[in-house]
Formats: C-alpha cells, structure tokens, sequence
C-alpha cells in the first residue's frame, strides 16, 4: 500500500518538478479515545496516532525556494516561495501550515540555508477532525530533519506544529494533536499531562472490540472562532477562581475542589465550560486506569460521559455528532461512543464487538442517513506509527 502511494507521488513529483525526490516521508492523523478539550486547560488527553495520514517524497534543492504540490488540492498547483519569505498566502491555502512551520522551526535557532521540493497526499478525510493540519506541520517536522539534517528533539517538531497553529493560523489549540502524531507508536495511546507535559505509553488492548471512526461528513463552519471562543471562556473560568485558589489552570483541580469554589464564577455559560474541563480530565485519568486493568465496560461508559458533557456542558457536539454517537451507544454489544477531537462536526470514535462491525455500519448509517440527509462514513481506527523518514526512494521503491 505504502509502496503504491510512493510510487505514485514520485511519478507526479517528476511531472512537477522535473527532478526527482531522495525521501519518503509519513505522518499520520490522530483519533482521541477520551480528554477533550481538555489539553489547553492543563488536564490529561488520551490519544493515538492512526494509520491513514500524509504522504511525501521530497529532496533538498541547492537555491532557497521552496516549492510544494498537494495532489488533494491540484486546484492550487505548484506553491512556491523563498524559504525565507514569512507573508501569509491567502487565507485556508494548506500550504500556510507549512510556511507557519517553517517559521516556528526558525524561531528555535534552526538554520535553513537551502530549499527544498515537496509532493505529498493526504487520504485523511477532509474536514473530519482526524487532524490533517497537524499530520501536514508534523511531515514537514521530519522533512526539515532529514533535508536539513536538523538535529532538533522530536520535542521541537511538536511545539513548532503547535506555534505554526496558535500564531501563524491562529486558532489557540492545545498540544495534543501535535504529540500524538510526533510521539505515536503502534497499538500505544499516550497519555500525557499537559501541565507537566509528563506522558506514557499505554497499550491499547481491546480483545474482541474496535475502534470505529464514524464520520459525521458535515462540512465544517466557524470551528475555528468557535474554539477559541472555548478557550476564552475557561480562561475566564480560571480569572473568576484565582480570587480565591492559588491556581493556573483548570486541570489542577478535583471535581470536588471545583465544586466548593464554583460560586466565584457566576456567568452560567462559563461555569458549565469550566464544569466539562475538570470532569473530563477526571474522567480521563480514571478511563486509563480502567484501560490498563482491562474493564473495558467501565472504560466505555467513561467515553459516553464524555460525549454527555461535550454535548450539555461544552457545546462543541452538534445534530450529526449527537446522532452518531447516541445512535451508537445503543447498538448491541458496543461499549461507548463519543466524539472525537475539536467536534462541530468531524467525527466520533465508538467501542464496537469486531464481529457486530457490519451491522453496526448499517444500522448507524441508516439511523443517519434518515434523520440527517446525508450518509456517514466509517473506518475501523488502526494504531499507527507517529511521523517518521520512510526511508530513502529508492530502498522504498524498490
Ligand atoms: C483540536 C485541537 F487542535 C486540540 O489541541 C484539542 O484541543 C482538540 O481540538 C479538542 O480536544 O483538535
């Protein structure tokens, strides 16, 4: 599979560019099987790298341009500019994560003294919330690492991604989707601290059950203002409990804690927010737990909480998102269903018996389908690797 899609891109690399690559590189998108919205509020996220993401060939060039084609946006043809050159391109060209990258990579000293040429394709679904953004700024974290022989921590790579989204695209999401793809290995979700930025690979051992990715195939509008208009909130959240908690964020405190000093917050709207970003992250330490000593009955109903609070106290759910993972809690056999990643759209993840797959798709699908208008999609999630070097072409050609 991976050998055809190389194929493919250094057959189209040649057409573009004329040359020929000398790398093939991979970086994955991501699902989050429980912790949402919770990585900017210093709580626990849970997630995994997938095995569908991006694909690239590329090779160094001698002069300073840099020049890219996508062939999942053949519309905009060949990008190209000065390594150098930080000017936005128009608002939503894909390739302002790449330059917002390359930016962010400058900023912690690294050198680029040349260009490079870049092909990739993408076969995460568009607009799913499976993170293509931050598959896109994680390949170009390796491609600099091998055309540039940056010898950077994968750490770096991660917190590039990070700043190339906060401050050159401007949404002011958190690190998860970002260390998920550096950091991913194989059938492993990592759970990570984001106050401490402490993290641990935990096998994800599910027996009889997988992971269905359902995606809701809603265009996504507004996600971006919408997210950071969350982030606002519990940034206020957290202003109204410092009058009187010694506390930075909101992952410090128990549900308990938050409970007894809630009264500081009296916008209703707020209060709500700030009640989802500390159940959440409880109910994420506790699902890890739960995973770890193999109770996937008390592991799924976590994730159905989940789904409960983003929907009630954190309206990032929606119709379509609803539908899915309600719809797909009450299947026989399945364990839980939630969405997955930022939501308004994009998709949801359910814990499903590995024989009821088909009739869990159609039952689902049509329940969808019925009441929304539209059919959803479905993928079986695989547990992949985190972005990597393939290799060079022609040992992955061969
Ligand atoms: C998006 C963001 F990029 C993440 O940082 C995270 O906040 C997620 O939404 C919600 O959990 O994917």
């Amino acid at each position: 599979m991976d050998t055809q899609v190389f194929t493919k891109l250094n057959t189209i690399f040649k057409e573009q560019f004329n040359t020929t690559p000398t790398d093939a590189f991979f970086s994955p998108g991501r699902i989050n099987l429980i912790g949402e919205h919770t990585d900017y509020n210093g709580g626990h996220v849970f997630p995994a790298a997938i095995t569908i993401g991006t694909y690239g060939v590329g090779a160094a060039r001698s002069d300073k341009l840099v020049r890219l084609y996508s062939t999942n946006f053949t519309e905009t043809g060949i990008i190209e500019f000065d390594i150098d050159d930080t000017t936005k391109l128009p608002h939503g060209n894909w390739a302002n994560f790449v330059k917002g990258d390359l930016i962010a990579l400058r900023g912690y000293g690294n050198k680029f003294e040349h260009g490079f040429d870049l092909v990739i394709e993408g076969n995460i679904p568009s607009a799913s919330g499976l993170s293509s953004s931050s598959s896109l700024e994680l390949m170009i974290g390796v491609v600099a690492q091998r055309l540039f022989n940056l010898k950077v921590p994968r750490l770096q790579l991660v917190a590039s991604g990070k700043q190339a989204e906060n401050e050159y695209i401007g949404v002011n999401t958190g690190i998860m989707d970002q260390f998920a793809i550096g950091f991913g290995e194989a059938n492993q979700a990592i759970y990570l601290d984001t106050n401490t930025m402490v993290y641990e690979m935990v096998p994800v051992e599910l027996g009889d059950y997988v992971v269905v990715i359902m995606n809701t195939n809603k265009p996504r509008n507004l996600v971006d203002s919408k997210y950071n208009e969350r982030v606002k909130e519990t940034q206020e959240a957290v202003y109204c409990l410092q009058k009187e908690l010694k506390i930075n964020t909101l992952g410090e405190l128990t549900s308990a804690e938050f409970a007894a000093a809630q009264h500081l917050i009296t916008n209703p709207t707020v209060l709500k927010r700030a009640r989802h970003a500390v159940t959440e992250n409880e109910r994420t330490q506790a699902a890890v737990k739960y995973l770890t000593a193999g109770n996937l009955v008390e592991f799924g109903k976590l994730l159905n909480a989940s789904h409960q609070s983003l929907k009630d106290d954190y309206a990032v759910s929606g119709v379509e998102l609803d539908t899915l993972a309600e719809t797909a809690q009450q299947q026989p056999g399945v364990l839980g269903a939630r969405m997955t990643g930022a939501g308004f759209g994009g998709c949801a993840i359910a814990l499903v018996p590995r024989e009821q797959v088909a009739n869990f798709e159609a039952n689902v699908g049509q329940v969808y389908t019925d009441k929304i208008g539209y059919a959803p999609s479905f993928y079986v999630a695989e547990i992949g690797d985190g972005a990597h070097w393939v290799g060079a072409i022609e040992e992955v050609l061969a």
